[in-house]
C-alpha cells in the first residue's frame, strides 16, 4: 500500500507524521471518508467541497486547490491498483509546539489513504440491525457544529462505546432536548405511511452525502420526504428505519431499544432505496 502525504507517496510502514502534529495533540484537523465503486469515486466533488468547508471554519488552509485534491485522490487510488476502495482524506493542522495555538503550526499535512473496502456482512442488509439510543448526546451545534467533520470524534466514540458495551453495533444519539439526531457514523431515516422522515441539520446531524443521495432518490421515486424534528416514540411506531453513510451505504434497522420496527424485517421502501442506490454508485462521481 502507498500512502499520499503532502504530494509524495510512502510505503505503509514509512507513512509517518510528527508526534507534535496538532491533529494528534488536539484533534485539530478535518477528514472525509469516500468510496470508489468500479473505478468511479462516488460523489468525490461533494466530499471535497465538504472537506474544504470543514477546514474553512477551522481556518485551516488546505495547501491544494479542490481540483488538485481531486487529482491527488484519484492518483492515490490508481497507484494502489484499486477499482473498489475506501478512501480516507485527512488534513491535520501540522507540527506545532505543546500549546494550543494553531498559528504556530506552519505546514498543514495532507494524508490520503486508499484501502480495500471492508464490506459489512451481507446478513446485516438482509436481516437488518438492532440498535439502541445511548446516554451520550450529540455535540451541540452551538458548541462544536457536527457539520465540521473534524478529527475530534470523541462525542461519537463515547456513544459507540456505550452501544458496544451493551452488545449493539450502532448507537442513536439524541440532541440536548431528547430528539433524534443521528448515529455515530451514519444518518437516520424513518418511514411512515410510505413517506420518509429524517432529522434536519439544525438537530446536530451531519449533512451526510449518502443522506443527500437518498433524498434525491426519494424525490425521483416520488416518495415524499420530511426533514423534521423526530421523537423516539415516532421512531418506535414507524414502519421502517434505516441508516445511511459512506461506509454502511443504506442499512435496514429492525429493532430499536427493544421495540420491533414495523414487521421486524427490512421494509419495502428501504429495499427499494438500496436497489436504486446500488444502481447509481458507479455512475455519479469522478472516474479514476
Ligand atoms: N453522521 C456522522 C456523524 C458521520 O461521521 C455520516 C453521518 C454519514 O455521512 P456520509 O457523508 O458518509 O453519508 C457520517 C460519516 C465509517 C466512518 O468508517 C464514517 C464516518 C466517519 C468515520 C468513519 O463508518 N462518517
Amino acid at each position: 500500500m502507498k500512502v499520499y502525504i503532502n504530494g509524495k507517496f510512502f510505503a505503509k510502514e514509512e507513512a509517518k507524521i510528527s508526534v507534535f502534529d496538532h491533529g494528534l495533540l488536539y484533534g485539530d484537523g478535518v477528514f472525509e471518508g469516500i468510496r470508489c465503486y468500479n473505478g468511479v469515486v462516488f460523489k468525490l466533488e461533494e466530499h471535497i467541497v465538504r472537506l474544504f468547508e470543514s477546514a474553512h471554519t477551522l481556518m485551516l488552509s488546505i495547501p491544494l486547490t479542490k481540483e488538485e485534491m481531486i487529482k491527488a485522490v484519484t492518483e492515490t487510488i490508481k497507484i494502489n491498483n484499486l477499482r473498489d476502495a475506501y478512501i480516507r482524506v485527512v488534513i491535520t493542522r501540522g507540527q506545532g509546539d505543546l500549546g494550543l495555538d494553531p498559528y504556530k503550526c506552519k505546514q498543514p499535512i495532507v494524508i490520503i489513504i486508499a484501502d480495500k473496502v471492508a464490506l459489512y456482512p451481507p446478513k446485516m442488509y438482509k436481516e437488518g440491525l438492532e440498535i439502541i439510543t445511548v446516554p451520550t448526546i450529540r455535540n451541540l451545534p452551538e458548541a462544536l457544529n457536527p457539520q465540521i467533520k473534524s478529527l475530534n470524534y470523541l462525542n461519537n466514540i463515547l456513544a459507540k462505546i456505550e452501544a458496544v458495551n451493551a452488545g449493539y453495533q450502532e448507537a442513536i444519539m439524541l440532541d440536548s432536548m431528547g430528539y433524534i439526531a443521528e448515529c455515530t457514523g451514519d444518518n437516520i431515516f424513518l418511514v411512515k405511511r410510505n413517506e420518509l422522515y429524517t432529522p434536519p441539520q439544525c438537530m446536530g446531524t451531519l449533512r451526510g452525502i449518502t443522506r443527500d443521495t437518498v433524498l434525491e432518490l426519494a424525490h425521483n421515486l416520488n416518495i415524499p420526504v420530511h426533514e423534521h424534528v423526530l421523537t423516539r416514540h415516532e421512531m418506535y411506531i414507524s414502519d421502517e428505519v434505516f441508516l445511511t453513510g459512506t461506509a454502511a451505504e443504506i442499512v435496514p434497522v429492525v429493532k430499536v431499544d427493544g421495540r420491533t420496527i414495523g414487521s421486524g424485517k427490512p421494509g419495502k421502501i428501504t429495499l427499494r432505496l438500496i436497489e436504486e442506490f446500488r444502481k447509481i454508485v458507479c455512475k455519479e462521481g469522478v472516474k479514476i
